[in-house]
């Protein structure tokens, strides 16, 4: 039997944005493959939010903004270990754009995040500081839900950081796996798989859903 889809689920669809499709400045491998499933899936619930990761030119996480580094080298920040990354997702510009081969209309809500010059965000929830909320939770907890599937780029930064933040505010996270794809840059998926079990996050297949 697959897993009923209630109106009280929510689908969040993460950073479905040209820059991490093929040809975007952090393009994710695979990243259009899931488009057409994402838009499956997203045909059983009422509820869908997207997430739109959402930088200032002078972001803090882009390699371009520290002279001497380059993409994917790591450095300490006030609030942790940080990977620079290209320039993407650039507030106004193409990249930045939710891809128009989405098609969620009922889509409710969409969340920016990384706006602050200062801190990176891959989560939905909170920024890296882990202090500053997005208002996510606050708006989910206006609304009578019970589960969060989640959807998206990239299954090791984004998707993950949301789900694992998710749990933690108490909701029932599951990850639809096979509508994910990943960065996978030095280990990071497989650390984030760990993290998100650690973090009580559940895995399904969208097979599961769909039947
Ligand atoms: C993401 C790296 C930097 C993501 C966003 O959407 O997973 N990854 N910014
Ligand atoms: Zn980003």
């Amino acid at each position: 039997m697959p897993i009923a889809i209630t109106p009280q689920d929510v689908l969040i669809v993460v950073d479905m944005q040209y820059d991490f499709l093929p040809g975007g400045n952090l393009a994710v491998a695979g990243g259009d493959e899931i488009v057409p499933l994402i838009n499956t899936l997203a045909k059983k619930f009422t509820n869908v939010v997207l997430t739109q990761d959402w930088h200032p030119a002078n972001h803090i996480s882009f390699a371009s903004n520290h002279p001497g580094k380059n993409p994917f080298e790591t450095i300490e920040l006030p609030y942790g270990n940080q990977v620079l990354w290209p320039d993407h997702c650039v507030w106004m510009s193409h990249g930045a754009q939710i891809s128009a081969d989405l098609d969620i209309p009922q889509a409710q809500l969409i969340i920016r995040k990384g706006y602050n010059p200062r801190i990176d965000s891959y989560s939905g929830f909170q920024e890296a500081d882990r202090e500053t909320l997005t208002g996510l939770a606050g708006y989910l907890n206006e609304r009578d839900v019970d589960r969060l599937y989640m959807v998206g780029l990239a299954t090791d930064f984004c998707v993950g950081w949301t789900a694992i933040d998710g749990a933690a505010a108490g909701y029932d996270v599951t990850i639809i796996e096979d509508a994910t794809r990943a960065i996978d840059n030095a280990g990071s998926l497989e650390r984030a798989w760990a993290d998100m079990a650690e973090g009580g996050v559940e895995r399904v297949l969208s097979k599961d859903i769909l039947g």
